[in-house]
């Protein structure tokens, strides 16, 4: 027989150690939940901390009881058979009570949250987000604006959010913003974000869905009122007219390839298509192809010479374009302010 190998306890607990550090530094300055920048988001921190806390408090005493039983009353030489308390009643009753008092507070507050989330705030800016894949088509109903991938929101205003999806189940989540909430095709489910804290936000698709799931993140840009007034106007203007050679002629190209197809571009005739994001102001937008790329011109060109060789599974088919119809292109959707 082989002895198995003795690992000193030390070498486990190094181990262990130097694990835990780890996993902890990949999560350094990731979005989290416990750091809320929202009225709502703070709701739901603040139940989870008091779960969090009677749950420490259950676990210390039960571990003591256990722990403080199995040394105290441990099997000793002489001993005969232990007094048997079987059928004890005030033991039975007490540890019937004492979960139940836990139970109702913990439902009681639950409760609370749940119908204060529940209740969308009456003068809420109205949002649409539709899921599609991999990628956020965002409406804002009452003000005539259609985006993607990048939701501007005043800070101390309340937005409600219309969620609906295109094709697979996704589910939007922003964890400083507020919980997940599904988006599910032919229904739709509703939520509100009132942002406390000016800032740019991650969020990310919180349901698998497909080839590019991991690949389908947005961001949220609380502003001052004043930035996002400023915001708006700049979104409600129809789209900027070429004015150089190259952006002409990457009009041109636009109409000619196929594009319309699929895009909007607002003011640009023939440009209605619905399958991918509308390009009106795609220049306005920090981020490309749902968060994987910064927006310039040099990640323009990669991303049309070939959409799924930068995003796997994208969409946008790799279209046969030569590379100066790319760079006209490039000029003219880097003019679309
Ligand atoms: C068959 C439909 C289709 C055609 C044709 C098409 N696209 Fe797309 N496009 C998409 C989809 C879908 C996306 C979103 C991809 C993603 O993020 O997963 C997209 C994304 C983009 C983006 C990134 C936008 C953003 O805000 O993330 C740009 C820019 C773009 N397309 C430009 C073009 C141009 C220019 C053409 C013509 C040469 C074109 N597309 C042709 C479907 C299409
Ligand atoms: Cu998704």
């Amino acid at each position: 027989m082989i002895a198995a190998p003795k690992i000193p306890f030390s070498r486990i607990l190094l181990a262990i150690t130097s694990l835990s550090i780890l996993v902890l530094a990949g999560c350094a300055g990731a979005p989290t939940m416990v750091a809320p920048a929202s009225e709502n988001a703070a709701m739901i921190s603040d139940l989870f901390m008091i779960l969090f806390v009677i749950a420490v408090i259950v676990f210390v005493i039960v571990e003591f009881l256990l722990f403080y039983s199995v040394i105290r009353f441990r099997r000793r030489a002489n001993d005969g058979t232990p007094e048997q308390i079987h059928g004890n009643t005030k033991f039975e009753i007490a540890w019937t009570a004492a979960p139940a008092v836990v139970l109702a507070v913990i439902f009681v507050l639950t409760w609370q949250t749940l119908s204060a989330l529940a209740t969308t705030p009456a003068d809420a800016i109205q949002i649409k987000v539709t899921g599609h894949q991999w990628w956020w088509d965002v409406e804002y109903t009452g003000l005539g604006i259609v985006t993607a991938n990048e939701i501007h929101l005043p800070v101390g205003k309340a937005a409600a959010f219309t969620l609906e999806a295109k094709d697979v189940i996704h589910s939007f989540w922003v964890p400083e913003l507020g919980g997940k909430t599904d988006l599910i095709p032919g229904h739709t489910n509703r939520m509100w974000i009132r942002p406390t804290q000016i800032g740019s936000y991650h969020g990310q698709c919180a349901e698998f869905c497909g080839t590019s799931h991991a690949n389908m993140r947005f961001a949220v840009v609380v502003q001052s009122q004043a930035d996002f007034d400023a915001w708006v106007a700049q979104q409600k203007q129809s789209s900027v007219v070429a004015t150089t050679d190259l952006q002409k002629k990457g009009v041109e190209t636009i109409s000619t390839v196929g594009c319309q197809a699929c895009h909007t571009i607002n003011g640009v005739s023939a440009m209605v298509g619905k399958v991918g994001p509308n390009l009106t102001h795609v220049a306005s937008r920090k981020q490309i192809a749902s968060g994987i790329l910064d927006f310039n011109a040099a990640n323009l060109h990669t991303w049309l010479s070939d959409p799924p060789g930068v995003k796997p599974g994208a969409l946008m088919p790799r279209l046969p374009l030569t590379s100066e119809q790319i760079d006209a292109l490039v000029a003219y959707l880097t003019s679309l302010k």
